[in-house]
């Protein structure tokens, strides 16, 4: 059984000014479809069953191409689905208040935790990614991982399992036609097209299951 990959749902041109338009299209459709086609093709060459990329992730941390593609594939859906349009209307995607909540007990306030989380972005060495996670204690948590490794490949071998609910790639193929070594700047521009309901749905999604 080979994953499927989803249409993004929006144009590539529907993050502007944050994100320019080739920069969304290059990475959906030559990085992100990369990872997508390696994962299939190592899954079919091992001849192995899956539940679902999370498990999968778990559970291969020791399997490089699983790691990696999986990893890439994984960290982009995520990615993609935390975007939203920026003529998308703004109520919709608000944060709720469950989620503001554990934030503002985190954090302090919404605005600390995004300081928090550029600190981590911009402190990221090399090519990897940021996350807010919910923990299996119900805590928040912003970390960094290195290349398309993401929190839940360390879960199996900690009693603190990581749950990512939004994610940040700090790759340079994320900004570097628009933004060049300004990382700093393609960060500030992330928090205009967060879509805050969809990263609440998954925080809500996840502390039921716990
Ligand atoms: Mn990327």
């Amino acid at each position: 059984m080979s994953f499927k990959i989803n249409k993004l749902p929006y144009s590539y041109d529907s993050m502007e000014p944050y994100i320019d338009k080739t920069t969304m299209e290059i990475h959906y459709t030559k990085h992100h479809m990369n990872y997508f086609n390696n994962l299939n093709k190592t899954l079919k060459d091992i001849n192995l069953k899956h539940e679902n990329i999370e498990k999968l992730l778990e559970n291969n941390i020791d399997n490089k191409s699983i790691r990696n593609n999986g990893g890439g594939f994984y960290n982009h859906n995520l990615f993609w689905d935390i975007l939203k349009p920026v003529n998308s209307c703004c109520e919709v995607n608000n944060i709720s208040s469950i989620l503001e909540n554990n934030i503002k007990i985190n954090f302090g306030s919404l605005d600390n935790f995004k300081k928090k989380f550029h600190e981590f972005a911009l402190n990221c060495f090399g090519s990897g990614w940021t996350w807010l996670c919910l923990t299996n204690n119900k805590k928040l948590e912003i970390s960094s991982t290195s290349n398309q490794d993401n929190p839940l490949m360390f879960n199996i071998n900690s009693s603190i399992k990581k749950y990512p609910i939004l994610g940040l790639d700090v790759w340079e193929h994320a900004y570097y036609l628009k933004y060049q070594n300004r990382r700093f700047d393609y960060i500030n521009a992330f928090w205009h097209i967060v879509d805050w309901k969809k990263v609440s749905n998954k925080y809500e999604l996840i502390i039921s299951n716990l």
